[in-house]
């Protein structure tokens, strides 16, 4: 993938010799930039008052300490973040992440894919990412709650309903959403919706768990109906990861009659020709939090193998990576592709290599990068912040319909932005124009901020 125009030539430059060591942001911000071609070509003005040098330059980046107390006393030290990438189209809004992998150029990725996601949602929601190198496995309850505890005793500071609106990812559900929220109220003397992903008790919205995954699954629906005439109806498909968003890509696939035949985690995964059985892997994962490795020992049927990658071996007709960035190199590209593979929707941010992305775009394979796939999380999210300022609570049907609906008009934007700008089906290109149109309109009509 090359970058074809000066102007977005040197914007790459000026990041790489601003951030030099910064990989999975230059990643990010490439892929972007190569699509954005015939936008510079057909509406220079667009990018007048320095909208690409503002872009790429996040608000406000904050790094912080994070102590606190193991189960033996002891003292440890994280290192937490918030990146505020862009509030152009509405308050900061993004997950976070506890992983040890967690660094200012993953979180400065994720800040930047979050922005352009957020505007494709169609509601007003500016880009936002954080989170901690922390590890939460293998860690007791109370080391998790100290934790939270402490992150958020810095990271109050800078959050807010209107403001920057925080959520989970990676390492960061249900539970965690609960310590982090609590020690917010506790901080702030205050009880509103500074954050989504609540418990549906306080404040959190119904679908809101399953909303990554589902809206991950009606996204293929539509596409493949509207593109191939077809639907996941009998597909038989490959998810990796066995989180949050791979476990309700897994419910919601079944349910829309597939045959998911294959599920991960980082230690390895678990391929199952009879189809995964769901109540069995959300008993192991959700109920005991055990190693997907588990699911062997429960169903011997099943086979298990070590090593996470290999699970794009498995000859599938739609691959819906789930679990982290770069999970599917140029090699697992190419496996998937001799295997015929249709349709490849990226659950997980970023999932795919450059190189994997460019091979499946010199392919007949449908390909759907994370900030049009994975949205429905957020645009949930959105929702749930509607909900909490309206002090309403809407019913599972409604909060259902509405993320079918904003799925379909994603992937109409997509459509119809590939189809303007001279692409015609190419949804990574439709992605990252229509997600980059409505935040550079804001941010031109807003002067320069
Ligand atoms: P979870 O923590 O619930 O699950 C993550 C899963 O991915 C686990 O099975 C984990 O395995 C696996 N995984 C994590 N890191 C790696 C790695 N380096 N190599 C292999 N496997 C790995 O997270 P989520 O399901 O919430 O998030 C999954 C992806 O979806 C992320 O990319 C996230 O950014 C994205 N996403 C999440 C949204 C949400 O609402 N939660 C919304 C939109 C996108 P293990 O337990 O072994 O670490
Ligand atoms: O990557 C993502 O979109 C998320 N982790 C969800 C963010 C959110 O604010 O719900």
């Amino acid at each position: 993938m090359e970058i074809k125009n000066q102007l977005l030539k040197d914007i790459y430059d000026l990041a790489r010799s601003r951030d030099p060591h910064k990989p999975e942001f230059h990643q990010a911000l490439k892929e972007l930039l190569v699509s954005l071609h015939p936008v510079v070509e057909k509406q220079p003005q667009l990018c007048s008052r320095g909208v690409l040098e503002r872009l790429i330059e996040p608000e406000r980046l904050i790094q912080f300490r994070v102590a606190w107390r193991d189960r033996s006393g002891e003292t440890r030290v994280n290192r937490g973040y918030r990146v505020q990438f862009n509030s152009a189209i509405g308050p900061y809004k993004g997950g976070l992440r506890f992983h040890p992998s967690v660094n200012s150029s993953v979180i400065k990725f994720l800040g930047f894919e979050q922005t352009f996601k957020n505007s494709l949602t169609g509601l007003p929601l500016g880009g936002a990412k954080g989170g901690a190198d922390f590890d939460p496995h293998g860690k007791s309850d109370d080391e998790i709650m100290s934790f939270c505890q402490s992150y958020m005793s810095e990271l109050f500071r800078h959050i807010g309903a209107s403001t920057d609106v925080p959520a989970g990812d990676i390492g960061v559900g249900n539970r965690e959403i609960g310590y982090l929220y609590g020690q917010y109220c506790r901080l702030m003397n205050i009880s509103e919706g500074a954050m989504t992903g609540k418990g549906i008790f306080a404040g959190g919205s119904l679908l809101r768990t399953e909303a990554t995954g589902y809206g991950l699954c009606y996204f293929a629906e539509e596409m493949l109906t509207r593109l191939r005439q077809t639907s996941l109806e009998g597909k038989k498909v490959v998810i990796s990861g066995s989180g949050n968003v791979a476990i309700y890509a897994v419910e919601k696939a079944q349910a829309l009659g597939a045959r998911v035949i294959a599920v991960s985690d980082s230690d390895g995964y678990i391929a199952d020709e009879e189809g995964i059985d769901l109540p069995l892997l959300k008993q192991i994962k959700e109920v005991e939090r055990l190693r997907i490795k588990e699911y062997k020992q429960r169903k011997p049927s099943a086979v298990y193998v070590e090593g996470s990658e290999g699970i794009w071996d498995i000859p599938c007709d739609v691959a819906m990576p789930c679990a982290t960035q770069n999970e599917i190199s140029k090699e697992s590209a190419e496996k998937l592709i001799r295997n015929g593979l249709i349709a490849l929707l990226e659950g997980s941010n970023m999932s795919c290599t450059a190189e994997a992305v460019q091979l499946i775009g010199e392919e007949d394979v449908l390909y759907v990068p994370a900030k049009a796939a994975n949205a429905g999380g957020v645009a949930v999210s959105g929702l749930e912040m509607a909900q909490n300022a309206g002090r309403a609570s809407w019913s599972y049907e409604k909060v259902d319909r509405m993320l079918q609906d904003i799925m379909c008009s994603i992937f109409d934007k997509c459509l119809s932005a590939s189809e303007e700008y001279g692409a015609r089906g190419n949804l990574l290109v439709g992605a990252n124009i229509a997600g980059f149109l409505k935040v550079a309109k804001a941010m031109q009509w807003q002067g320069v901020v």
